[in-house]
């Protein structure tokens, strides 16, 4: 293990028992072993899946993580690692989940990388105690080499990975934009626009419409209200009307006012479309919002 350290890699990834200054109760690698490394500027990124090396809080004392970070000519560069006990089991949920952001979706950075494994691993409903206590010693804007991150990324793209787990997503049946897994009858797109959590079934209506006449208006017949996200970007939400519920034409000319109110959440805003029909002798008039996805 020494030798390949020397050698230097870009990770050293460690699943089994650790103590304040160990891996393994056999002492595996200990902090007095990392006087010895010889790695200079070859320092790996390590992953410690392990329970306690990460004790940075400790006055007088350097944990493992510390003593692996703070090494002259050699060590680690960067250590994840846990302050206090955790599961086997659940951290290697939680590496894996790391990995797998790093290798397959291609992220560059670290910092990055380890909030993205953690929001998976939340988004997976595994119990949280893990990332409360695992942390990252040393500089989460550091660019690994040779990944490709998601430098054009597309908005949608990244509303998915806050909302659904890395399996889901490699699912395209369940996070494709046209998928609906929730069964509530918005597709995943729908849900994104209207700021909507496509695993979470929706039971209210959508848009509410209000009849204006009955409200002593005569500028406008009805008002059409609906909530939005204010960042989903490449959607748009159209009015559409139809005479006979089959066919459906643009109903912009129908819009005589539009008003916005930011929701104040951080998030979302409710729209509301004051609509008239210009030609009430043609008969029936049927309105709809149509969610367009422009990715
Ligand atoms: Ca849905
Ligand atoms: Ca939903």
């Amino acid at each position: 293990m020494f030798d390949a350290w020397n050698d230097g890699a870009l990770f050293v990834n460690y699943f089994g028992h650790g103590g304040l200054d160990r891996l393994a109760s056999e002492g595996l690698l200990k902090g007095d072993d990392i006087t010895t490394l010889r790695n200079s500027n070859k320092t790996p990124v390590v992953t410690a899946m392990t329970c306690l090396i990460g004790r940075f809080e400790l006055p007088g004392f350097d944990c493992l993580a510390e003593s692996l970070l703070l090494k002259e000519g050699g060590g680690a560069v960067a250590v994840w690692a846990p302050s206090g006990l955790a599961l086997n089991e659940r951290s290697e949920q939680l590496a894996k989940k790391f990995y797998n952001v790093i290798f397959e979706a291609q992220t560059n950075v670290l910092g990055d990388a380890i909030i993205e494994a953690m929001r998976y691993y939340h988004n997976a409903g595994l119990p949280s105690h893990v990332l409360r206590v695992f942390n990252f010693l040393g500089d989460p804007a550091m660019v690994l080499p040779g990944m490709n991150k998601w430098r054009n990324e597309l908005p949608f793209a990244k509303w998915k990975r806050t909302v659904f787990t890395y399996e889901d997503i490699m699912m395209p049946w369940i996070s494709g934009s046209a998928e609906d897994p929730d069964n509530d009858g918005l597709k995943n797109f729908v849900e994104y626009a209207l700021g909507r959590h496509p695993k979470v079934i929706d039971t209210d209506s959508a848009i509410e419409i209000f009849d204006a006449r009955l409200m002593g208006s005569s500028s406008y017949d009805v008002i059409l209200k609906y909530v939005r996200d204010k960042y989903a970007q490449g959607t748009e939400c159209r009015l559409e009307v139809s005479s006979d519920l089959i066919n459906w034409d643009d109903g912009s000319g129908y819009i005589t006012d539009v008003q916005t109110i930011d929701n104040g959440d951080g998030k979302t805003e409710t729209v509301l479309f004051y609509i008239k029909n210009p030609d009430p002798e043609k008969g029936a008039c049927f309105i709809r919002l149509k969610v367009v996805f422009l990715p």
